[in-house]
């Protein structure tokens, strides 16, 4: 037995090491969600911007992949049919050169007129069918631009949303507030009498606005939000013009300061996809709307098997300190110094370095010290990631040439401290600056949680890691603002915890990863091993194992938000609980060696761990691949196992905490 597992986990080093990349990163495919292909295929049909011939085969085969036996698409590649995606990929189809009698696209088509038509797809693909003509402005309800206008102190002020739901919404206030349409062409007028079961002209659609497919109504609209677009139809009656141009002015100044801030990769894809359709019709041709479709690029992925678009513009700060922390567990600093080294010029080199400049104006948090998820170039530091990307720099400490100044620390830790809410958690990109409330009003019916940032107990758990690594490298410097912050973050910790011991997941799937961030966040803030925190969450764990000695959990315990078994286990969710354990001084149990005999098992020889079920979520609803998760995450958790039982000489060295 720890034969194998010395093995299995040489082994999986070996593979690790042979990922990293020339730049000295590691950073894996970031598909899942199916809105960002056929949003990326409509933007260039809109803007009749050439998509090469190989992209263009390469989607098709893509989407033809993804399409369920039923002929459906789901909101993410795993999922059942969703109208929002199933209706935008049939149009793409079409763009793409797909027949109407094309196999797929007919089966796609009868899916959509048996399941309630395009009149049922979900407020963001009837936007974007806006756009393209296939359905009237009448037929959605206004993306108010004058919101942009009212004074910050407004509680829906846009400024005060969740970043992502900000910058989605802002273009679209802008196309609405323009009732941007592309022109009728034979296309739009195939399409228009294939997507609905009634001819066109014939259809109400102002009556429509509220139809939605049962199967897109994932987050049903509230009394609230009924009232609100009450409200903004009306005020679509009356508003004014000179006021409306003022508006659109000023939601385009915030476009064109997104563009230039991120060199028009933009902060993800929609935004991005949506940010060149802005400068389309803004001044079709110019300069900034060839630059949009250029940052675009950023997100294709070229694939064997398809060409999708990632859902971020690298994976490579998270895949980086991550892979780095693991090689280091299992083989100390000196096993493999080059490549810990380059992993660590890597993460140095893409430290935020400074702020954007108007950065309140422009309702920014600051960034400088941070690390975004991707690379310095999406510009958007979160807390955890800034928190990771420090732990990492921190523990390869030396292994460069040169020092890390400290200053460049420093900021990390003060930007960490900046981010803490009041509620003593962190949250994404900034803290919470909205009220719970306003989640009420979320239009997208497909995703929850878009409207405000939320404590979560992954960046919360990442933050309070970070923080106390910041007091050892600095004693005395920051101590009180630390102790403070990792007080009030370990009170949210105990506070999230469910009764069950179990913590919810919202970035991974879901309480094995929520979980093992729970328990490894306290027992950084000073919980003791036995503390009936950690006793409980140990219990969850232990009770949920599976009699092939992994966890597996699906999607579904994210929508359902409570625990239902899968089978068989991943080898990714077996490897957050396992890490959990082994923290917890429980890798001597029989329960811990069982999981890591799944995951020796597990392992395909030097191939590594085989590809699972996506782990990685967001929003509840939509899954997200992680791909390189199954490279590190086994790793590191047998080597804090077999750190723990003396396995070998090498493994576990890098663990402590
Ligand atoms: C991500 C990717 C990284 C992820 C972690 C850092 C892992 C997490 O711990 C915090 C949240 C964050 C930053 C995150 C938030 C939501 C994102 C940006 C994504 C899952 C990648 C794509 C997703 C984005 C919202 C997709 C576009 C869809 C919308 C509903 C706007």
């Amino acid at each position: 037995m720890s034969n194998n597992v010395k093995t299995a986990i040489d082994r999986g080093v070996a593979n690790l090491v042979s990922r990293q990349d020339a730049e000295g990163a590691w950073r894996g495919e970031y598909g899942g969600p199916m809105f960002l292909v056929p949003m990326y295929v409509a933007a260039c049909c809109i803007a009749d911007a050439k998509i090469p011939e190989a992209r263009k085969t390469g989607m098709v085969r893509y989407l033809r992949s993804a399409q369920n036996p039923d002929g459906s698409i789901g909101l993410h590649s795993e999922g059942p049919g969703c109208m929002f995606t199933s209706v935008l990929c049939y149009v793409a189809l079409r763009i793409l050169g797909a027949g109407r009698d094309d196999a797929s696209a007919a089966k796609m088509r009868r899916w959509i007129l048996d399941n309630g038509t395009a009149l049922g797809a979900a407020s963001w693909g009837k936007f974007m069918l806006a756009v393209l003509n296939l359905i009237p402005y009448e037929g959605i309800h206004p993306v108010t631009p004058e919101l942009w206008l009212l004074p910050y102190a407004a509680p829906f002020h846009p400024g005060r949303l969740w970043c992502h739901a900000r910058q989605v919404y802002l273009p679209m206030a802008y196309l609405y507030g323009t009732r941007a349409q592309m022109p009728k062409n034979d296309l739009v007028l195939a399409i228009r009498a294939e997507i609905y079961d009634r001819p066109y002209e014939q259809i109400p659609f102002a009556e429509h606005r509220d139809t939605v497919a049962p199967c897109d109504n994932l987050q049903p609209v509230t009394p609230l939000l009924r009232l609100a677009n009450r409200v903004a139809n009306l005020y679509e009656r009356l508003h004014s013009r000179a006021l409306r141009a003022r508006a659109l002015e000023e939601a385009f100044g915030h476009v064109e300061f997104e563009d230039s801030v991120t060199g028009y990769i933009d902060i993800g894809p929609v935004n991005s996809v949506l940010n060149a359709l802005v400068h389309h019709f803004r001044n079709p041709g110019c300069e900034a709307e060839r630059r949009s479709f250029e940052g675009l690029d950023a997100y294709i992925c070229d694939r064997p098997d398809g060409v999708m678009l990632n859902g971020y513009n690298s994976t490579a700060v998270w895949d980086t300190a991550f892979a780095a922390q693991a090689i280091l567990a299992a083989c100390g600093a000196d096993g493999h110094r080059d490549v810990l080294a380059r992993a660590q010029g890597f993460l140095r080199d893409n430290q935020i370095r400074g702020d954007v400049p108007e950065g309140p104006r422009r309702y920014r948090h600051a960034q400088k010290g941070g690390w975004s998820f991707g690379n310095r170039d999406n510009g958007w530091p979160t807390s955890d990631c800034t928190a990771e990307g420090f732990k990492t720099v921190l523990a390869l400490e030396g292994m460069a040439a040169d020092r890390t100044p400290d200053s460049n620390f420093e900021d990390a830790i003060g930007l960490i401290l900046s981010f803490q809410n009041s509620d003593g958690g962190w949250a994404t990109y900034e803290k919470t600056r909205g009220g719970r409330w306003l989640e009420l009003l979320n239009p997208s019916q497909v995703f929850s949680n878009i409207m405000i940032e939320h404590s979560y107990v992954e960046c919360t758990s990442a933050c309070v890691q970070a923080l106390l690594k910041a007091r050892t490298r600095f004693p005395g410097r920051f101590d009180r603002e630390i102790d403070r912050a990792v007080r009030a973050g370990a009170g949210f910790m105990k506070r999230a915890q469910r009764a069950d011991g179990s913590w919810e997941g919202s970035w991974g799937v879901c309480f094995t990863y929520g979980t093992w961030f729970g328990v490894w966040g306290l027992l950084a803030a000073g919980i003791p091993q036995n503390a009936p925190e950690i006793r409980r969450a140990a219990g969850f764990l232990m009770q949920n194992q599976n009699p092939d000695g992994g966890w597996g959990e699906s999607y579904v315990n994210c929508l359902k938000r409570r625990w239902i078994p899968r089978q068989p286990s991943t080898a990714v969710q077996t490897s957050w609980a396992l890490m959990a354990l082994a923290r917890a001084g429980l890798a001597g149990t029989a329960q811990a060696r069982r999981a890591a005999r799944f995951l020796v098992d597990r392992q395909d020889g030097k191939a590594g761990w085989p590809r699972e079920s996506m782990a990685g979520v967001f929003n509840r609803t939509v899954l997200i691949n992680y791909d390189n998760y199954r490279h590190y995450f086994p790793v590191w958790a047998l080597a804090l196992y077999a750190g723990r039982n003396g396995v070998s000489e090498t493994a576990g060295r890098g663990d402590d905490s």
